[in-house]
């Protein structure tokens, strides 16, 4: 199995630590989004995105939703990284999604406030991506834990998707943060001290 895509890329790293902590054999190709890597890219996902998963077979697997569906679906059941009963499950999905929401709108405001020329940049936009990232944080934040991850005295599928979404802001714009987040920075730290989270951290870009 091959994953590509780098390290500052959230989707990507969600991927590389699912897999990790799941023991799984893989090659990591850190690919460019843009520049004269984009050509390389668009080779493996016509799409033009990471993370992009080539199987043994052949097989491309794109978007980190049908990627982790892959995992999880193919890893025995004790390597699973979100809970097996219906309650729990819907639980850990709907702040799954939340760090979903919050990683979509905290790499548009990037791209917003970084990328885009400056001539081009519209302010008022980038105003309301800040917002959507700070409800979606707030959510998350309400329902973090003190101690321990999500997923209780391990890190569960939750936590590989929260995790990721704030080294991300803290790594391109930590006023997205804000000051009032600190079980979710406190639980970034405790995830970063495990070999899985730190192998992948985009401080090793
Ligand atoms: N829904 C996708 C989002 C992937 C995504 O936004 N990837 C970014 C990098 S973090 C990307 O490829 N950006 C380049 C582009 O969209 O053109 C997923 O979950 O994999």
């Amino acid at each position: 199995m091959i994953i590509y895509g780098r390290l500052l890329s959230t989707f990507t790293r969600r991927t590389l630590i699912w897999a990790t902590l799941q023991d799984r054999g893989f090659e990591h190709r850190p690919i460019q989004v843009v520049g004269e890597e984009f050509e390389d890219l668009i080779k493996v996902h016509p799409g033009g995105r990471v993370p992009a998963v080539e199987l043994p077979d052949g097989t491309v697997l794109v978007d980190s939703a049908a990627i982790i569906d892959y995992l999880e679906f193919s890893a025995p059941i004790d390597m699973r990284l979100m809970p097996q009963d219906e309650l729990s499950r819907r639980q850990a999905a709907a702040l799954f999604g939340h760090a979903t929401a919050g990683a979509e709108k905290a790499t548009a405001h990037f791209y917003e406030t970084n990328r885009r020329p400056e001539p081009y940049r519209w302010a008022e936009w980038a105003d309301r991506l800040a917002r959507q990232v700070g409800g979606s944080l707030d959510v998350l934040e309400a329902a973090c834990p003190d101690a321990g991850f999500y997923g209780g005295t391990a890190p569960n599928g939750v936590d590989v998707g929260v995790v990721p979404l704030v080294d991300f802001i803290e790594m391109t714009n930590p006023a997205l943060m804000g000051d009032g987040r600190p079980k979710l920075k406190a639980l970034a730290a405790r995830a970063n001290a495990l070999p899985a989270f730190e192998k992948w951290h985009p401080k090793h870009m």
